[in-house]
């Protein structure tokens, strides 16, 4: 299984890269982690990374670029380079830690043609949301919504995945239902919402994650093992 972690900067990313990558080991499976965020040395150990042959540093100065324009640069410069990123040995899981500026694979071609050339039938994309955003309607609502914009722009089931539940704790069935309850324009959008995100990723069910003690990675074990293993296999 292809796992791709996107979110916005600093939603835990490549802590979730680094804290599931192990989560998974212990229970035995063979898992890679590839690095594609060529600004980042990467926190944990990667099978590949990015950051060995391509450094935003060195876009900026080559190209003469800005910080945001050498990122978008990059997805041009990874997308001529995938070969470098073929691993070796077969995994059961590979996790990959992509970049804080998640429109560099939504809204560039060469980004998006990155994950579409990396990802293979079994690829899951895990969209992290700091849980803070969830204490506001609007921002909750938005942030789902653009787990279905992922999906709808990439074709790779979404699982919503709300990090820092140490931070901000919620209670997701209570939320939608005050949302629902509300009975306005708000409440009708997100049940609508909400049946795409189960077109999408085939069940709704938001999982909120801790990733500093790994609290609710069995959550989302689970829930990866119910969307692809009904064969009861994960790989
Ligand atoms: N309290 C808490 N802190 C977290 C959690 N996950 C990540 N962090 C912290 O949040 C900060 C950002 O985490 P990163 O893993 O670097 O986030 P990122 O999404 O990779 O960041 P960028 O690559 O810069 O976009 C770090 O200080 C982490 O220790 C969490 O679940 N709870
Ligand atoms: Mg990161």
């Amino acid at each position: 299984m292809k796992i791709f972690v996107l979110g916005i900067a600093a939603s835990g990313k490549s802590t979730f890269t680094k804290n599931f990558s192990d989560f998974l080991r212990e229970k035995g499976y063979r898992v890679a982690t590839i690095n594609l965020d060529c600004a980042s040395d990467p926190i944990y150990i990667a099978n590949k990374n990015i950051r060995d042959f391509l450094r935003v540093e060195d876009i900026m100065k080559n190209y003469n670029l800005g910080v945001n324009g050498a990122l978008l640069k990059s997805v041009e410069l990874i997308e001529k380079s995938l070969e470098k990123l073929k691993l070796e040995e077969d995994y059961d899981f590979t996790i990959y830690d992509t970049p804080g500026q998640i429109e560099l694979f939504l809204y560039s071609n060469e980004g998006k043609d990155i994950i579409k050339k990396l990802s293979s039938k079994n690829s899951v994309i895990i969209f992290l949301i700091d849980s803070s955003l969830a204490k506001e309607i609007h921002s909750f609502i938005s942030c789902l919504l653009q787990s279905v914009i992922i999906y709808l722009t990439l074709e790779i089931p979404v699982i919503p995945v709300f990090s820092k539940k140490d931070l901000y704790d919620f209670n997701v069935k209570e939320k939608i239902e005050e949302i629902k309850n509300k009975s306005d324009a708000l409440s009708e959008i997100l049940e609508r919402i909400i049946d795409i995100i189960e077109l999408s990723i085939l069940r709704f069910r938001v999982i909120r994650v801790n990733n500093l003690d790994r609290d609710g990675y069995e959550d989302l074990f689970k829930l990866l093992y119910e969307i692809f293993c009904a064969c009861g296999d994960l790989s």
